[in-house]
């Protein structure tokens, strides 16, 4: 594969490596530990004069494939394969957060990503604020002497509010911040945020990147070589990493991103749309429609609208709720990014566990519904949704 080749083809061969055997998908290398050649090739590889693999904790061919094609596609030094998108999470606040440092976050970010500072990380003594990041007036002046990272989810969960990325990168360059996006909902297939000026960005694999419900994982993509050995020191050393069998999983979801993504997104502009024109809907938010807030931002910094998108029913978390149990082809479970339309409540599902002020400070509303767009065609998911909101 060339060097300039287009996503589509690096969606396919990026992190391949010609196998020996022939094999045309990259192994399955199923083992905790590698055989050295001697003991002399031992010695080098732990002194790093060798590049064989050790210990699969430390490395192993299959994940590092996958880690190779992320980086690739997000346009980054290296990837770093975990087991979970909150391990990604917890790697990255691990990487640049000590003692007595300082984090600002978007408010509205996966409910996980929040409670795990609240609760966790203050008890090592870092300090958190989470405001509202599309109004980069707020981060700059929640800026102190010992902020490190600029944390944003854009679009966020569940608000899909979007945030400047480029705006931010500024903004991280004047303080020596750290910029790290959470770029979960649109993959690197609609959105980039290491070329608009991000330091890291992450994933949680389970969405989109593997895209078939069978897989947690998660995925940091550092732009520089000095970021990417420090992390993945301190991720080899904490031991969140990937197993092998699920990288394998996750690099047979990873070639069909695009077309998934691209399906997905129609299916949803066109749900997106019927909501916003339905009676018993008060509100719809998805960035494709020019209703949203920062519609235009959307439209510069992605490459989609993706399939995400969160609405309110008249007569609020009661009308919701009913729709929720009426539903009859989409699924009622929480995570998202899949080939299978979910329908979730965030205020009691995936953000339960955000106090209730700030649920509302970001803009958690109880009448919130979440909707995350399969590939199933649009009729069938527009017809079931009808069916249900007749009895909301
Ligand atoms: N970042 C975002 C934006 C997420 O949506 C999630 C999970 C995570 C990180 C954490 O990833 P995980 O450890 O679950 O792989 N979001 C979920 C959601 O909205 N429903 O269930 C999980």
């Amino acid at each position: 594969m060339k060097k300039n080749s287009g996503f589509h083809t690096r969606l396919i061969h990026a992190g391949h490596k010609k196998d020996p055997l022939g094999s045309v998908t990259t192994p399955i290398y199923q083992t905790s530990t590698f055989e050295f050649e001697n003991a002399q090739h031992g010695a080098d590889c732990f002194a790093g004069t060798s590049n064989g693999y050790i210990y699969t904790r430390l490395g192993n061919p299959t994940i590092r494939s996958l880690e190779d094609a992320v980086a690739n596609l997000e346009g980054g030094f290296g990837g770093i394969a975990v087991a979970s998108g909150m391990a990604a999470v917890t790697t990255m606040y691990m990487t640049f957060l000590s003692a007595g440092s300082h984090i600002v976050s978007s408010a509205a970010v996966y409910g996980a990503s929040r409670t795990v500072l609240e609760k966790h990380f203050s008890r090592f003594g870092v300090e958190a604020t989470f405001l509202d990041t599309s109004k980069l007036e707020l981060i700059e002046a929640a800026i102190r002497p010992n902020t490190k990272v600029l944390y944003i989810e854009t679009p966020a969960n569940p608000t899909i509010a979007i945030t400047d990325i480029a705006g931010c990168a500024d903004i991280a360059r004047k303080h020596n911040l750290k910029l790290v996006v959470d770029n979960t909902f649109c993959s690197p297939y609609l959105q980039r945020p290491l070329e608009l000026g991000a330091d890291v960005v992450l994933h949680s694999i389970t969405k989109f990147i593997n895209g078939h419900a069978d897989v947690v994982g998660g995925v940091l993509v550092c732009k520089t070589e000095e970021d990417y050995k420090f992390m993945y020191n301190v991720m080899t050393s904490m031991g969140p990493n990937m197993d092998p069998h699920q990288a394998y999983l996750v690099s047979r979801g990873l070639k069909t991103l695009a077309i998934r993504m691209e399906r997905a997104q129609e299916n949803a502009l066109k749900i997106a749309q019927w909501l916003e024109n339905h009676p018993k809907i008060a509100w719809v938010l998805y960035p494709g429609l020019p209703s949203h807030p920062q519609h235009e931002l959307a439209k510069q910094q992605m490459k989609g609208s993706g399939a995400l998108m969160s609405f309110g029913v008249k007569g609020g978390f009661e009308a919701g709720r009913k729709l929720m149990d009426n539903v009859q082809l989409a699924v009622l479970a929480v995570s998202l990014g899949g080939i299978e339309t979910l329908i979730q409540h965030p205020a009691s599902m995936t953000h339960a566990k955000v106090a209730a002020e700030a649920k509302l400070a970001a803009g958690i509303t109880d009448d919130m519904v979440r909707y995350s767009v399969g590939i199933e065609d649009a009729e069938d998911l527009i017809a079931d949704l009808e069916q249900a909101l007749d009895k909301a």
